[in-house]
């Protein structure tokens, strides 16, 4: 029967068991029933809280701090590229916005409008940047004069407006999000080639290094990138429990589409006119969301070290007649020797609270590692460290914190991308044929197949394999591409194939 909150008998009487013991968990596990898994962790864990708009949510300071930490990454390797920082309106005009019409074309539906300012109607309709292409080109015409001008090299941190209409997700799909979006032009074709690697490079590092999660680089494919561009790469990554890719970020080469629209000429040292080459790339608060769907677990978030707002916290663990007072000076000084050594730790000291009930919360919100401090540890002079990744305990003597936590900390950063990076390697499935492939599908499978590369082939794929789930579509084509024996055939087609591509249900 369902309850007044819409939740079967069943349900309430496992979340009053998780309740019993501390007052706080999750009503979902993440490998029974994963989008509510998702929902309650991301609300709990205290990241997110929904918002009265459908596909809009409120990042909290627990989001946006990891999404600052990544910022300040990338912001300071994008400016030892001498790309700068600029920032331009939110609102385009509709004459701007449709300038370039193909582009917009197959866009138009998710562009939100304002028409009104109070009661009065606006003489003409203004858009809410969807991206910002439309907005900056004008300017790149105006400011690109000689190749002295070149390269120009742009970057803006700011939001945008998509008005999606399936299924929002906080972080994975909201209507609008965080990103930076990068827009350069080039003299050369090879000075553009060569930035998009680059900055594909740093979102590799933004996922793998940052965010403990494993990514493929690769080229999308003609069906799959930006109609606007000449190319688009990629960094693929991939949820498990729900056996769909996610496009993690993307560096697009642009060609000279847009140079030609909005007539973005030099002169070069020749005295002849051309025109630009141009890119654009961006990463959004999407990260976050792929983060959470990869680490977390049925106790909460998992956050890895470098992204963690509170790598560690320490917790007093009194008892009635111990030391309470050397207690709670044990843990200042913990905390002190940790920040001075360029941790971010805190200590819990509230008393409103048993130590139970901090141990659960801070699991919730997924800080990497816990210490305790309690009389044994104080006469011991030690604290006890509780990773949050295994539950894995140990004792660290006070000489030694420094080093102590530093390992341990390093270790779990490297180990959560080891498991992830095992769990996603496991559902790599290589297929050569069909009826290979529609198997490794339907196992939620991320799929590795020989391909003819033809546009055709892949929207066939896509229908042969549309249903409720979602149909399947070319993930990327992976830099890295494993030798393709002389005869092999297309696993859709039956052509010879030209590559070897990844496939499978996506975000
Ligand atoms: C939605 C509405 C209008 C994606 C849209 O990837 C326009 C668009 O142009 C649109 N959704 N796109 C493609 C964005 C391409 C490109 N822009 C700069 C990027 C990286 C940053």
């Amino acid at each position: 029967m369902a309850g007044k909150d819409g939740k079967t008998s069943a349900t309430k009487g496992k979340k009053k068991e998780v309740k019993k013991e501390t007052g706080l968990g999750l009503s979902f596990k993440k490998d029974e029933n994963f989008g509510e898994w998702y929902s309650e962790v991301v609300v709990n864990g205290e990241m997110i809280e929904y918002y009265d708009i459908s596909g809009c949510y409120i990042l909290r300071p627990w989001a946006m701090s990891i999404w600052e930490i990544m910022e300040t990454f990338f912001d300071a390797e994008i400016k030892k590229m001498k790309i700068k920082n600029c920032y331009f309106p939110l609102f385009v005009s509709s004459g701007v916005l449709q300038k370039e019409k193909d582009h917009i074309e197959g866009f138009a539906p998710e562009v939100a409008w304002v028409t009104k300012s109070g009661e009065s109607e606006l003489e003409m309709p203004i858009a809410i940047r969807p991206t910002s292409e439309t907005v900056m080109y004008p300017y790149f015409s105006k400011w690109i004069r000689g190749h002295r001008d070149l390269p120009l090299r742009l970057n803006q941190w700011c939001n945008v407006v998509r008005w999606e209409f399936s299924n929002p997700t906080p972080f994975i799909r909201s209507r609008e999000f965080l990103w930076q979006e990068g827009h350069t032009a080039f003299a050369t074709k090879e000075e553009a080639d060569t930035e998009v690697l680059e900055i594909l490079e740093l979102y590799r590092r933004i996922y793998e290094e940052f965010l403990a999660v494993p990514v493929i680089k690769g080229k999308k494919s003609e069906h799959e990138k930006f109609a606007g561009g000449l190319y688009t790469t990629t960094v693929e990554a991939f949820v498990p429990n729900t056996g769909r890719g996610v496009q993690g970020a993307t560096s697009h080469c642009l060609g000279q589409n847009f140079a030609k629209m909005f007539e973005i000429n030099f002169e070069n040292e020749k005295g002849e006119k051309c025109m630009v080459w141009q890119n654009s790339w961006a990463y959004t608060t999407r990260t976050i969301g792929v983060m959470v769907m990869v680490h977390g677990d049925d106790k909460g978030l998992v956050l890895p070290p470098k992204v963690a707002s509170v790598q560690v916290i320490v917790i007093p663990v009194p008892y009635k007649d111990a030391n309470t007072q050397g207690i709670f000076d044990a843990c200042a000084a913990t905390v002190k020797t940790l920040n001075e050594a360029g941790f971010r730790a805190e200590a819990d000291y509230r008393d409103n609270y048993s130590p139970g009930w901090k141990y659960s919360h801070w699991e919730m919100k997924g800080v990497p590692l816990r210490i305790e401090i309690g009389p044994k540890d104080l006469a011991n002079n030690q604290v006890r460290a509780v990773r949050r990744d295994n539950s894995a305990k140990s004792d660290i003597p006070m000489a030694g914190l420094v080093e102590g936590v530093k390992e341990t900390l390093d270790n779990i950063q490297q180990s959560l991308f080891d498991v992830a990076k095992q769990k996603r390697d496991a559902c790599i499935q290589v297929v050569n044929t069909w009826d290979e492939f529609a198997e490794a599908l339907g196992q939620k499978k991320m799929i590795l197949a020989p391909w003819c590369d033809e546009e055709e082939v892949e929207k066939d794929v896509k229908a042969r394999t549309k249903g409720e789930m979602g149909a399947a579509k070319s993930l990327c084509t992976p830099f890295d591409q494993p030798e393709l024996p002389e005869g092999t055939l297309c696993f859709a087609s039956g052509k010879p194939a030209k590559k070897w591509t990844y496939w499978g249900r996506s975000y």
